[in-house]
């Protein structure tokens, strides 16, 4: 059955994959407490030169995808609509430089919910443009260390703008802590997402608690 797209669902907004994750836990643990602490929303994101491909990666997706139905929380896949179509995802998500957001819409439109990061006003307007888009992502707000080829921070009143201009909702993205993310409800996005700050978290309920308080309504 397919799930609609809700705003809330980006209040608190897991993103990871195995390059994530530092310690011996595996990946579906990590998730699996996060589930337990209320996450909004998880986003499979294998990137990087230690991430799994193949096989291996559809099999992870799937179980990852198994664990967030049972706590009804959308799996969305990062820029791979073939695995988002395999493991039969919510949503997907693209960046600027991955396949063509209109391209994906095309292929998987009809079956799950599409985002795409844009950080810039220009690529707000183009997006504003396109129907099928459910959920804009953007960053990085502030420094992150989770991303090698992250583009400039854009800052809390960059991000600001962006909301501004957008049609859509907007979750922040990129160095969000437990201490800065007080200052993003004043710029209008609907919620935040992070890798890290739950990834490495020494306290994944307190983590998503905060999350959730800070933009609770
Ligand atoms: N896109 C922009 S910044 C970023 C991505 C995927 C990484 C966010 O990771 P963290 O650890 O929450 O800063
Ligand atoms: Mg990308």
């Amino acid at each position: 059955m397919e799930m609609k797209f809700e705003t809330a669902m980006l209040r608190s907004y897991f993103i990871a994959g195995t390059q994530d994750i530092k310690d011996e836990r595996p990946l579906e643990e990590v998730l699996k407490q996060a589930l337990e602490a209320g996450i909004t929303a998880f986003q499979y994101r294998e990137k990087g030169p230690t991430s799994l491909t193949g096989s291996q990666k559809l099999e992870l997706g799937q179980r990852l995808k198994v664990l967030c139905a049972d706590y009804q929380i959308p799996f969305i896949v990062d820029d791979d609509v073939d695995l988002a179509i395999k493991t039969r995802a919510d949503g997907i998500h693209v960046g600027q430089k991955d396949e063509r957001v209109t391209s994906v819409i095309d292929q998987v439109g009809n079956q799950m919910f599409v985002g795409l990061s844009c950080d810039t006003p220009d690529q707000i307007q183009v997006a504003n443009q396109i129907a099928g888009i459910s959920y804009i992502g953007s960053g990085p707000v502030f420094p992150t260390g989770s991303k090698a080829d992250a583009d400039p921070v854009i800052g809390v009143d960059g991000l600001a703008q962006l909301v501004k201009v957008s049609k859509l909702p907007v979750v922040a993205i990129g160095g969000i802590t437990e201490d800065n993310i007080t200052e993003l409800p004043k710029t209008g996005v609907a919620g935040t997402s992070v890798i890290s700050m739950i990834a490495q978290s020494d306290d994944i309920f307190r983590t998503v608690k905060t999350m959730n308080q800070t933009f609770s309504d």
